[in-house]
């Protein structure tokens, strides 16, 4: 059934309800010296490419690549439309290799064709921190699919990879594959339901009329919890500090320090949201949400062309009741005019998502690890990790 993933290091369905493998590396590393030292093959028609996201021309290919061919929903209704800014925000994150933003060109036109990407990461899983490569923006031409590209994508990346002397995966799909170590479900939170439901986003209720449906998501102008502010470069420290001890309670999460903090949280316009709770009387930084900037493409309609939406990335709460925490973010992406709020249902997001009228998606989102094997299939609420 699936050729490819059958031979790699990773957990088969044959295995699932197996409890004498052990927690842990599948496979062993492999000495540096046996690592192979030269591409693996690409058919002919084709050649590997280093793309430089520093270079504001390869940057715009690979945005043009992946506005055109990248994931759509199961009706291909809406395709993700990364920014460039986005993309260049993914892909330079703290001690990033060049090497692991893998590009392939038609050898006659130089046309950038394929794509796929790794960074480095530490994840703990339990009590274990692995330095891990998260795998993203693996994308195929439209014209290209079916050929096998992809596993040999898979392979190279894993090549450039084990060349760091790093074993371990982590990535995200929409699609089952061998398999999940947990599975979570889109849910949206309408801003704008007249634009979602003339896109067709989302439908009308029953009973319910356009007016009923616009007043039951308003939202107020202004946020509620006192000492709501946006994050600063000073807060690094503080907020580390929050999310570090948050994330313990999870089974699978990030081991952020400060310089990741200052990376993937700090607010950058149009790309990361950030904001806390600083406690008027003592100053404390008390609770923290954030959200990152993600729209899609509307394929086929007269009126819109883009689906503005936000998505949930880490929240923590330990004064502001999370409920109220959230709302406060739903108002800023409101005013922000964001047009859907997104979250999955992992960590505690499950305690604000019916309350704060969210909604489930029609799609699922599957995490995997390479080379690594978990114990069980582990509840969304386990997982304290968000891959973009
Ligand atoms: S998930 C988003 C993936 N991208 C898209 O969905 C964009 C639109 N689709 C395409 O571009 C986020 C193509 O359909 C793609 C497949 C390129 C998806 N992950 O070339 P073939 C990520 O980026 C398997 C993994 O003929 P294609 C995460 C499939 O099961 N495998 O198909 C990426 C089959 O193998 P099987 C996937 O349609 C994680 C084989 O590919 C997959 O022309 C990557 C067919 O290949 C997916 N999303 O191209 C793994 N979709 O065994 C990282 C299909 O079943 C692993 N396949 O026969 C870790 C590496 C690093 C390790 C380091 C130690
Ligand atoms: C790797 N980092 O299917 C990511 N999105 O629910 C790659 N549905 O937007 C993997 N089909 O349910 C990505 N509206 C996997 C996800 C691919 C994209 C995808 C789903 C997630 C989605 C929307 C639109 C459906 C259009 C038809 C959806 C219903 C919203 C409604 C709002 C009001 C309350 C009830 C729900």
């Amino acid at each position: 059934r699936h050729k490819f993933w059958e031979t790699q290091p990773v957990g088969q369905f044959k295995d699932l309800g197996d409890t004498s493998l052990p927690e842990g590396p599948i496979e062993p590393p492999t000495p540096l010296s046996e690592v192979k030292q030269e591409p693996y093959n690409l058919p002919s028609p084709y050649e590997w490419t280093t793309c430089d996201m520093d270079s504001e021309e390869m940057c715009n290919e690979v945005y043009v690549l992946l506005t055109n061919n990248y994931v759509e929903d199961d009706e291909n209704m809406f395709r993700f439309n990364y920014s460039k800014e986005f993309l260049r925000w993914a892909l330079r994150p703290p001690g990033y290799y060049r090497s692991w933003h893998i590009g392939v060109r038609v050898k006659t036109s130089k046309k950038l064709v394929a794509f796929i990407t790794g960074v480095p990461a530490k994840i703990r899983v339990r009590d274990t921190v692995v330095i891990m490569a998260e795998i993203n923006f693996l994308c195929v031409h439209k014209k290209l699919r079916s050929k096998r590209l992809a596993p040999v994508m898979i392979k190279e990346v894993t090549r450039r990879v084990h060349m760091e002397n790093i074993w371990q995966a982590a990535y995200t799909a929409g699609v089952v594959l061998p398999t999940p170590i947990s599975t979570c479900q889109y849910w949206h939170r309408s801003l704008n339901p007249k634009k979602l439901i003339d896109v067709g986003f989302s439908r009308l209720g029953a009973r319910m009329t356009m007016s009923r449906t616009i007043k039951l998501y308003k939202l107020p102008d202004q946020t509620i919890t006192p000492g709501f502010r946006k994050m600063e470069p000073h807060d690094v420290p503080a907020v580390t500090r929050l999310l570090r001890n948050y994330l313990k309670q999870f089974v699978v999460a990030p081991d952020f320090d400060e310089n990741d903090v200052e990376h993937w949280l700090l607010p950058k316009e149009g790309v990361i949201d950030s904001f806390l709770v600083e406690s008027p009387v003592t100053h404390e930084i008390t609770d923290f949400c954030s959200f990152y900037t993600l729209p899609s493409s509307i394929l086929g309609n007269q009126n819109h062309t883009t689906l503005k939406a936000a998505y949930s990335y880490y929240n923590v709460s330990t004064k502001t009741p999370l409920i109220q925490l959230m709302n406060d973010a739903l108002i800023v992406a409101k005013k922000k005019d964001f047009d859907v709020f997104n979250a999955l249902d992992v960590m505690q997001n499950d305690s604000f998502l019916k309350e704060l009228k969210f909604g489930p998606g029609d799609g699922k989102l599957h995490y995997y690890l390479y080379n690594y094997r978990t114990k069980h299939v582990l509840r969304s609420s386990e997982l304290g990790l968000v891959l973009l």
